[in-house]
């Protein structure tokens, strides 16, 4: 397959567009800015629940630790699941919380019924994330991120997930007032597409490795939620097992079955930069290959990794996740055509999935 032919496979064009799609969203994300002020003062007092199934909680983790780290706001990220049936442990008594509900869709059957779950038993109001306005989420939810998204034709979700994720980093940057960060936010649309285009061959040329048979992914604050979500787009697009880890982690215990069939890839924070030089040193010893992704400073203390993926420096590691994801998803995408899979048609999946509960 040359570079240009992917059999019209809208797994790609999804995964190549997003950027485009995040300017649309900032722009009308800022037309509404005012009501999102005034939910931000409404709810400055509660801890922030962040929610969804599938991709979509990885989604949650990653997006409630850069909105808890910018606002200072209490946060936490837990599956629909889990609000279905430990409630009590997801809402803390006595203390008042609201739910970000976020899903693709928006009529994943556990994310819709822990929505009404939350405000119906625990008078718990909700503000939903999804890209589609019209579904029975965002229905009924109190209130939505409103933004245009080009509705995905694949199983697999890619550009809504980085959407998604910026529209949560831009409710950040207004509780932020700071404009330096908005300016940012507004950069890393250029600049992640940028980096997308001049790293895609590298990201074949890994893919190609016949010799990998499994993946490992770790990564820190923001980027543990986006080792879950590489990790989840390896398994589905290309049927590899994958495992994800804080990176730390990955030395207690997790480490014994990497080998030389290993492809593991650090996600480097700059807070973990003094870290992860050790941790591809003690890594390499183990047979495997490694790729670590970050930007200047983060990179520079991981020398001796097989591949390097520098990103500009200067965004931080809030906004380095909108580098990071587009990569990462054309990994997944990449290694699935090298081993004759059609990432749009992922085995076992659909794209959204309804229970009868
Ligand atoms: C959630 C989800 C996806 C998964 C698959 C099935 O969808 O679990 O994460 O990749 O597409 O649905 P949604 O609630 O975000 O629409």
């Amino acid at each position: 397959m040359d570079s240009t032919d992917h059999d019209g496979s809208a797994t790609y064009r999804e995964i190549k567009r997003q950027q485009k799609i995040w300017k649309m969203a900032l722009a009308t994300l800022e037309s509404d800015r005012e009501e999102y002020v005034d939910l931000l003062n409404q709810w400055q007092k509660s801890t922030w629940v962040f929610s969804g199934c599938g991709t979509s909680y990885y989604l949650a983790q990653t997006a409630s630790h850069s909105f808890g780290f910018n606002t200072s706001f209490p946060v936490k990220a837990v599956p629909a699941s889990e609000i279905l049936m430990f409630p009590e442990a997801v809402f803390t008594p006595n203390h008042p919380s609201v739910l970000v509900a976020l899903s693709r869709s928006g009529t994943t059957t556990e994310i819709v019924r822990a929505l009404v779950k939350a405000r119906e038993e625990f008078g718990i109001p909700s503000l939903s994330v999804s890209c589609d306005l019209q579904s029975a989420m965002s229905m009924r939810s109190d209130y939505q991120l409103k933004f245009p998204f080009e509705r995905e034709d694949s199983v697999v979700m890619t550009g809504s997930f980085t959407t998604m994720l910026i529209s949560i980093l831009y409710l950040a940057a207004i509780q932020k007032n700071d404009p330096d960060f908005f300016q940012k936010l507004q950069a890393i649309t250029d600049r992640s597409e940028q980096i997308m285009n001049e790293n895609e061959a590298i990201i074949r040329e890994i893919s190609a490795i016949e010799s990998i048979k499994n993946y490992v992914f770790l990564g820190q604050g923001p980027f543990f939620g986006l080792a879950n979500e590489a990790a989840l787009k390896m398994q589905e697009m290309s049927l590899s097992l994958s495992q994800s880890f804080h990176s730390l982690e990955y030395r207690h215990g997790p480490m014994s079955t990497a080998n030389h069939n290993t492809f593991i890839t650090i996600i480097c924070s700059q807070n973990g930069r003094a870290f992860d030089g050790d941790l591809v040193k003690d890594l390499k010893k183990l047979g495997s290959k490694i790729l670590v992704l970050g930007d200047e400073v983060a990179v520079v203390s991981s020398t001796g990794a097989d591949y390097q993926i520098v990103i500009p420096d200067g965004f931080g590691d809030s906004l380095n996740a909108l580098m990071f994801m587009p990569l990462l998803q054309l990994l997944g995408y990449y290694k699935a055509r090298a081993r004759g899979l059609n990432p749009d048609h992922p085995r076992n999946l659909t794209a959204v999935v309804e229970l009868n509960i």
